[in-house]
């Protein structure tokens, strides 16, 4: 079951329209990608998205799950937007609820275990592992986990394990962290156990009904078999500008552990077709992803190029992600900025976000805004 309707307030301008999980990423790429590619690599064939915010664009991209090889007679991938409550038009209220809600579709199928996972995070996992260490525990939950840096544990669920493992401490987005395990909100379940816990808490009115707020602390207070399993890897939760920023970056490094060139773990997507890209005489271009269709004659260093982009000469773009059919027209700079689809950034433009900032997410209104400013400088 993959979760994939989180509003992502934390990314600002960049999911405006567009649901977290199909904010473009990496020259290609959706974020949700990542996720439905593992899946497809760890043979899960039998895959629900429950979707809320925006769905548009995030269903038109899954489609049939063809391009996951997941368009299939029984099972294969199904869409549960939020809408088929009894009573209509309830939202769900928080992630338990979400799949409380589609008990039916996960019961027509009877599964001993069930995956729970998110549509908004970067990592190549084989599910098929967690689901033996949760079978050689006995489990009843297992928890995917991996350290996270200390400043950062605040914004994850937090654990505790003894030496064997099993879980016996956990809290979610601790003000002051006593640990940096992190949850990765990656669960299996074995289903008639999670089943029981998720009728329990729908009954609870006081219940924010979400995996980490409830389902998982009422479980480890009943002492049931929870155990954590350790994900090593490249991991991130693209939650913020500022880790959606990172994880591209990240992409240019050929030393990390994640690879969109590793022939055994083919990250798929839904391709449109477009022209080879076209690299002028003027064009410099180092250190970047570029995506076909575009056309640079500008300078493009360390940076994330989808499709249809262009760069004009005597531009230069540096430590940014322009998103498709973007236009930077002559004589601009960008520095360690975002440009959502379609912007066309006018002549003359100067956008440099310094090291210690938060990259900015250029939007129409901010070059509506900016144009009618002494020639478009804000240094
Ligand atoms: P968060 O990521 O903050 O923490 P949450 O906002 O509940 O958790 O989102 C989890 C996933 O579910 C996201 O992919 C989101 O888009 C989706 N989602 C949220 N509400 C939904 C709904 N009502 N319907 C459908 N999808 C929904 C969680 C855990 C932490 C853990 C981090 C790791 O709670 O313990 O550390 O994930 O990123
Ligand atoms: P960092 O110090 O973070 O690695 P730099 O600012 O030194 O980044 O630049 C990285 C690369 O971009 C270098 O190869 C540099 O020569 C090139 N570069 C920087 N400014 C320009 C520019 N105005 N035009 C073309 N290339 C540039």
């Amino acid at each position: 079951m993959l979760l994939a309707g989180g509003e992502g307030k934390r990314l600002g301008a960049l999911t405006n329209n567009i649901a977290k999980p199909a904010v473009p990423f990496g020259g290609k790429y959706r974020i949700i990608d990542f996720t439905l590619s593992n899946c497809a690599n760890s043979g899960i064939d039998t895959l629900g998205v429950l979707t809320q915010y925006s769905p548009l664009e995030l269903n038109k991209h899954i489609g049939n799950g063809k391009p996951w090889d997941m368009d299939r007679q029984n099972g294969g991938v199904t869409i549960l937007p939020p809408y088929t409550a009894k009573h209509g038009g309830d939202w769900y209220s928080g992630t338990a609820d979400a799949i409380h809600k589609n008990i039916h579709f996960i019961d027509q199928y009877d599964p001993e275990y069930v995956l729970v996972i998110s549509g908004d995070h970067i990592y190549q996992m084989d599910y098929q592992k967690l689901l033996d260490h949760h079978k050689q525990s006995k489990a009843d939950a297992t928890i995917s986990v991996v350290p996270v840096p200390w400043e950062e544990a605040s914004r994850f669920g937090i654990l505790n394990t003894t030496d064997q493992s099993r879980i016996y401490e956990f809290d979610e987005k601790p003000e002051h962290p006593q640990s940096n395990l992190a949850s990765m909100g990656i669960y299996m379940f074995t289903w008639k156990k999670l089943r029981s816990y998720l009728m329990e808490d729908a009954k609870q009115g006081s219940s924010s009904h979400d995996f980490g707020k409830d389902i998982i602390p009422a479980m480890l207070s009943d002492n049931c078999r929870m155990y954590a399993y350790r994900f090593e890897g490249y991991w991130k939760d693209v939650g913020t500008v500022q880790s959606y920023w990172e994880a591209n970056m990240d992409l240019l490094d050929e030393d990390w552990s994640l690879s969109l060139n590793n022939k055994k773990w083919r990250v798929s997507t839904n391709d449109s077709n477009f022209p080879p890209q076209y690299f002028g005489t003027n064009a410099v271009v180092k250190h970047s992803l570029v995506k076909s269709g575009c056309w640079v004659n500008g300078t493009v260093i360390s940076s994330v190029l989808f499709k249809d982009v262009e760069v004009d000469s005597n531009s230069l773009i540096q430590k940014s992600i322009l998103h498709p059919g973007v236009k930077v027209s002559k004589n601009c700079i960008l520095e360690r900025v975002i440009v959502m689809e379609n912007i066309v950034i006018p002549e003359g433009t100067n956008i440099r976000i310094g090291k210690e900032e938060e990259p900015l997410v250029v939007d129409q209104q901010l070059i509506t805004e900016m144009f009618p400013l002494v020639g478009g400088e804000v240094v």
